[in-house]
């Protein structure tokens, strides 16, 4: 070959090489919520976000509804790599540490800036008992806050004995108890169902998710307490978060941030909307009875002790931080 042909050739075998695709991935993102869900829909553009950004190499696919894991399952599934990534609202997992509760504390942070920061006072802690679980954190979005749902009226703790009350993580089941009514643990997704059959009558959630899950068609009455704003986590399995570039990690982190806004003010315009959502359906929406807020305060300072107690010096230490920086 002349030296003109051998240049052409190589340059040729570099071009092709430059144009080989790196191999593209797919990650498949398990979430547990419906997907017109503000969390799902937020989800979804962070992976839009991820496939564009990394040029396909990592296409994030995700699967909302708990059709792929139910939310119970999703973080384990994640642990231990039947998926890279997903979506799970961390205080499910209380009884495993009592860390994960920290959102779910009864009137300690009841306002988006409050949760904030919050937010910013646990996640370190929050973040090392997940590295030590062979997970990364990604971002996290608030839900808005946390309200009462009753079939029946009700005004007092009194009025709410022996109600069948649907708990969505251990703190809800503790404060059923504590009211006198009768917990049953109960996925997100199939709660319209619960309520429509009698499993049960009542349940603490956003209006967010009583909108999403039509529960006008069965429940009356939502009393605006403010108790709590518990948070979505976006985590990923550390050995797949290790096995990616440098430049696919950068993506991820910029595409999480967008996320964590976007994620945190979709649930602030939700919050106003989903309750006259509520209303629109036919529901009582109503702030407390001055009664019931006062009984509920006491409820909530039993909860908090019990809370420091399980969560030992790191919980202490968040609460004393999140309490300097208001
Ligand atoms: N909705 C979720 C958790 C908190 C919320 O507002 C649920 O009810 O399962």
């Amino acid at each position: 070959m002349t030296k003109l042909t051998t240049m052409l050739a190589t340059t040729a075998t570099l071009a092709t090489m430059a144009a080989t695709p790196v191999l593209a991935e797919t990650w498949d993102m398990p979430m547990a919520y419906s997907g017109s869900n503000f969390h799902s829909v937020t989800g979804a553009e962070f992976g839009e976000c991820v496939t564009t950004g990394t040029g396909g190499e990592v296409e994030i696919v995700t699967h909302p509804s708990g059709s792929l894991f139910k939310g119970a399952d999703i973080k384990r599934a994640i642990q231990t790599g039947q998926v890279n990534i997903g979506e799970r609202l961390l205080s499910g997992h209380q009884n495993e540490n009592a860390l994960f509760g920290y959102d779910s504390i009864p009137f300690l942070a009841t306002s988006f800036d409050d949760a904030d920061m919050l937010w910013k006072a646990a996640k370190p802690s929050v973040e090392k008992v997940l590295a030590d679980q062979n997970l990364t954190l990604l971002y996290a979005v608030p839900w808005p806050p946390q309200g009462l749902y009753f079939r029946d009226e009700v005004s007092s703790v009194a009025d709410m004995k022996g109600i069948k009350f649907r708990s969505y993580n251990n703190a809800t089941s503790r404060l059923a108890e504590l009211t006198g009514m009768l917990p049953v643990t109960i996925e997100a997704a199939e709660i319209s169902q619960a309520f429509a059959t009698g499993v049960a009558d009542s349940m603490i959630s956003s209006g967010a998710t009583g909108y999403d899950r039509k529960v006008w068609e069965s429940l009356n009455y939502f009393y605006e307490v403010d108790a709590w704003l518990p948070r979505n986590y976006v985590m990923v399995n550390s050995d797949a978060w290790n096995g990616l570039s440098d430049a696919n990690k950068n993506v991820m982190q910029g595409c999480a941030k967008l996320a964590e806004y976007a994620g945190t003010w979709r649930a602030k315009e939700y919050t106003g909307f989903t309750l006259q959502g509520l209303r629109d359906g036919g529901m009582t929406v109503a702030p407390a009875s001055d009664t019931m807020k006062g009984e509920l305060q006491e409820i909530g300072a039993t909860m908090t002790s019990e809370w420091l107690e399980a969560a030992g010096d790191d919980g202490a230490a968040i609460v004393d931080a999140f309490k300097a920086m208001k």
